[in-house]
């Protein structure tokens, strides 16, 4: 096992990291902007390096910085976290070059599913359901107008290089597909340096459904059930829920089946999340992120398995501690993303906390990095806390969350707090019925008064 284990990244997540490596008794390193010099995680760590200016391209994504600061602390493993370079194959591969290990799947899984036309051919190669859409990219008009035919209108176009959302446009028609299509051609060119797009039937009304994997690479291959994340809005989630109120028991085996069998012939290895629509009692693979996701503690909540100390175990070149039979999962678990964010508006709000009181009890956790006295940098994720709460029953979760939610008290800034409260009261979902559109309908009528 490592002694040592760097972690290039902040907030709350390096937290959540630095607490798996103290339960296996590894020591860490922080690495932090100067924006960061008094963040918890630093404070926390055994170790910290200072690694640039607040812009996190010249820290947090300063490769030679966080390389040397693996060189001059002696770590042997570097944990991404997420975000910042967690899904950057280059950044994987040096790693490995400089003779660290990269906790993590291996370069050519990184960059297959980062090309979004690649990780599709591969999830059919896979025997795993897609949304029907053109094969592979669509280069011109000429190309695309029968493909969308096929298809069926209305048709999405997809930037191969994006990814959450980013650069997806609806053509309802031939006419329209014309004058769209160029424009998405641009536009991937300028945000994600690939001109590459492909067509998808344009699903109305799905949820987002993944699950969760975990594989050592040696052909042991687990999930973690799955996490209904389609209450979002702008692609940006607010609250995961897991399991899914809208699966039953066949759908969920059928859903766990296919994912564990894909990832093993793939010869995955590390955590990782295939992305689903589900309309209609159907899934449809859309993405696959290669990496821990800010939601991950709501399947650690169902399954009791820490998901960071698996991922380190398996970059150690262990076994997986787990086979299938051996995960019951149990109960519901949910999570509340608290923003630092004025909860109608979405205007960022940082600044320092003059008061700070966490909720607790049987079944409530919080990942956070926050701090009576900390000041909440401008310059990054606005997320700041994360309110995980677990109970036998989906009723139960709900009423020990809206507990937990009344006691939870952050002063000086704003936060998503006061959405979350009014959220778990609204019937549609108290009762589940909620698609990825519901959200940003219920936040404009409550704007509205
Ligand atoms: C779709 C879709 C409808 N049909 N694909 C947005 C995020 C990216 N990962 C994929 N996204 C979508 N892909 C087809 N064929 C609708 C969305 C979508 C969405 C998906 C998940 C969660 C929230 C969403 C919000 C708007 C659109």
């Amino acid at each position: 096992m490592f002694e040592k284990i760097l972690i290039a990244n902040r907030g709350e997540i390096a937290l959540r990291i630095h607490r798996a490596c103290r339960d296996m008794g590894i020591k860490t390193v922080a690495v932090h902007s100067t924006a960061d010099a008094n963040a918890m995680h630093v404070r926390l760590a055994d170790e910290s390096v200072c690694i640039g200016p607040p812009a996190a391209r010249d820290s947090y994504l300063n490769v030679p910085a966080i390389l040397s600061a693996a060189t001059i602390t002696g770590a042997e493993a570097i944990h991404p976290g997420l975000g910042f370079l967690s899904e950057n194959a280059n950044f994987a591969a040096m790693v490995e070059e400089h003779g660290f290990t990269f906790i993590g799947p291996t370069p050519e899984h990184i960059r297959m599913m980062g090309d979004k036309v690649e990780a599709k051919a591969a999830a059919e190669r896979l025997g795993i359901p897609t949304v029907p859409g053109s094969a592979g990219a669509v280069a011109s008009a000429e190309a695309a107008i029968p493909e969308a035919a096929r298809v069926g209108y209305p048709v999405l176009i997809k930037a191969s290089g994006g990814g959450g959302g980013r650069g997806m446009k609806v053509a309802h028609d031939e006419r329209e597909l014309r004058q769209l299509l160029p424009l998405a051609q641009n536009e991937a060119k300028a945000y994600f340096g690939n001109d590459a797009v492909y067509l998808e039937r344009y699903l109305q009304r799905p949820r987002h459904i993944e699950i969760q994997i975990l594989a050592d690479g040696r052909g042991n291959v687990i999930h973690l059930g799955e996490r209904d994340c389609s209450l979002q809005r702008s692609h940006q989630k607010l609250l995961e829920e897991a399991p899914s109120p809208a699966l039953n028991a066949e759908q969920r085996d059928r859903l766990g089946k296919v994912a564990t069998d894909a990832m093993r012939k793939l010869g995955y290895r590390g955590a990782g999340t295939l992305e689903f629509l589900f309309e209609d009692g159907e899934f449809f693979f859309i993405e696959m992120n290669t990496r821990l996701q800010v939601e991950h503690p709501i399947s650690e909540a169902i399954s009791g398995i820490d998901i960071v100390r698996e991922q380190i175990r398996i970059a150690a070149g262990a076994e997986l501690g787990y086979r299938q039979d051996d995960v019951a999962l149990s109960g519901h678990a949910i999570e509340c993303r608290i923003n630092a964010e004025n909860p109608e508006t979405f205007a960022p709000s940082p600044g320092r906390i003059t008061g700070y009181h966490t909720p607790g009890g049987l079944g409530v956790r919080i990942d956070s990095a926050l701090y009576q006295g900390y000041t909440v940098p401008p310059n990054y994720d606005s997320l700041v806390a994360k309110l995980i709460v677990h109970g036998a029953t989906r009723n139960e979760c709900l009423m020990r969350l809206r507990r937990a939610l009344e006691e939870y008290v952050i002063v000086g800034i704003e936060t998503t707090i006061p959405l979350h409260q009014r959220l778990v009261r609204a019937a549609d979902f108290i009762d589940g019925s909620y698609d990825i559109h519901w959200l940003e309908r219920f936040v404009g009528r409550e704007q509205q008064g």
